[in-house]
């Protein structure tokens, strides 16, 4: 407690990826030293480096600072030798077979088993199934005979870090602590009071693994509802988004955007690690696979839609289509089980001649540029919903198409269809197509 106070633990965090690099580069502002070790040497170049980091906002700063100042060391070697006193596990779980593959977890807890010699504080970010902390954290400590509460504490704190505003959301946001004991709370709660600005709620670790997993269901059902909307919305020739915008001027009504699908890793992801361990106790939570289908479908509903769309409204071979913006999501370099990437493929094996541009990842398109990527085209499709794309000079972006009536695929409903309409662009949106 003492060395959490006078911040001269030494942190050491398992797994520099996504969350692991973030949380390191805080943590450092916040004056402590930390050792960032990764199974991975390439990782470890790149961060050094300083590449890789996704256009993530303020990240390069931090890490140059934390690295620059000797507060940072970043190794695919780790010195077991070295004595820490919180060690942070950050690595991936990701979905194999229908359910979350814990190796890298166990193989990080197998790593800090032949570090500890006691009185560490050992802490879990990773998202894990319910039961994991107890079934398979605790038993595996206790075979190094280290018991939770008695002669080690340990904490499960699942990440909270939003793809965009990460160093933001990791300082400000609400964070929850699932602990089996009071000396491991406190511990914890020490701790990550100088981490984030925002409240701890502390609570079991059954409960905490539960609230990691609901945040991101709730999330893709409300999506998927959204989604849903839409398709229904375009049977009768309604604008979903002014549906959803009425609808939820009732005050409990919140619901989200519907779009070309949902990517990143994490949705895509959590819903299916409750799924698949809930299943295991006998309850098929229908409603948690079906907001997956819905969303996972939605790709393939928009390449159908912009077909249909240049079938209805162009003849003549061949026709080039513009993807703009390949990311999961918009303000960020990310392709991770992207949408916009799934419905670039799909056109392409429907014979369609594709061009793509991405101004946060100028490597994984085409085209160096919009003007390169648009010319000619007889339909653009915003695939991400970057700032800058609804800035665009729509009059410019037909003028270059070639096109007197080229179409507008908003994938991700960043237009109002009537600034689109007389821009000269004939507008379609999932779930709705406006001429
Ligand atoms: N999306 C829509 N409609 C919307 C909102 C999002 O289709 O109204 C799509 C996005 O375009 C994207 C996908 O959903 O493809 C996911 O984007 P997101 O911004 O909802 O979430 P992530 O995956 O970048 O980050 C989520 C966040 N979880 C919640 O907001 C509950 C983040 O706070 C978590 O920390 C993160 O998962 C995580 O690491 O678990």
């Amino acid at each position: 407690m003492e060395k959490i106070r006078k911040k001269t633990a030494r942190i050491c965090i398992l797994g520099m990826g996504r969350v692991g690099l973030p949380l390191a580069t805080v943590i450092c502002s916040r004056g402590y030293r930390v050792t960032g070790y990764d199974t991975s040497a390439e990782r470890v170049n790149s961060i050094i480096e300083g590449k890789n980091l996704n256009g993530e906002p303020k990240l390069e700063i931090l890490l140059s600072k934390a690295i620059n100042s000797g507060m940072l060391d970043v190794t695919s070697k780790l010195d077991d030798t070295q004595k820490y006193e919180i060690y942070i596990v950050a690595v991936p779980t990701p979905i194999q077979n229908g359910k979350a593959n814990l190796n890298h977890l166990k193989t990080a807890l197998k790593t800090i088993g032949t570090m500890l010699d006691g009185r560490e504080l050992v802490v879990v970010e990773s998202t894990i199934p319910p039961g994991t902390s107890r079934n398979l954290i605790a038993r595996m400590l206790r075979e190094k005979d280290l018991v939770i509460g008695q002669n080690i504490f340990y904490a499960y704190a699942p990440e909270r870090i939003l793809p965009g505003k990460m160093i933001e959301e990791l300082t400000t946001c609400n964070r929850v602590l699932g602990c089996f004991d009071k000396t491991s709370a406190l511990l914890a709660t020490e701790f990550y009071r100088r981490i984030t600005s925002g409240e701890v709620d502390i609570t079991t670790p059954e409960t905490a693994e539960i609230v990691k997993l609901i945040e991101n269901t709730y999330r893709d059902v409300n999506i998927a509802l959204a989604n849903v909307i839409a398709r229904i919305c375009s049977y009768f020739k309604v604008d979903p988004m002014e549906a959803i915008r009425i609808a939820n001027k009732h005050p409990r009504v919140n619901i989200l955007k519907p779009g070309i699908g949902v990517g990143g890793p994490c949705l895509t992801k959590d819903p299916i690690i409750l799924y698949s361990q809930v299943k295991d106790y006998g309850y098929e939570s229908p409603l948690i696979i079906e907001a997956r289908n819905v969303n996972n479908e939605m790709s393939s509903y928009a390449a159908s839609q912009i077909d249909m769309a240049i079938k209805k409204y162009f003849n003549g071979e061949p026709l080039k289509i513009a993807v703009l913006g390949l990311s999961y999501k918009g303000g960020i370099g990310d392709t991770a089980n992207s949408p916009a990437v799934r419905i670039a493929e799909q056109l392409k094996n429907m014979g369609y001649h594709v061009e793509s541009y991405d101004p946060y990842l100028p490597e994984a398109g085409s085209c160096r540029s919009i003007e390169e990527c648009v010319k000619g085209s007889c339909c653009i499709v915003i695939g991400a919903d970057h700032p800058e794309f609804s800035n665009l000079d729509l009059e410019m972006l037909r003028k270059l198409t070639s096109y007197e009536k080229p179409i507008l695929y908003d994938g991700r409903y960043i237009f109002r269809p009537t600034k689109v309409l007389k821009a000269g662009f004939i507008y379609v949106a999932p779930g709705y197509i406006k001429a």
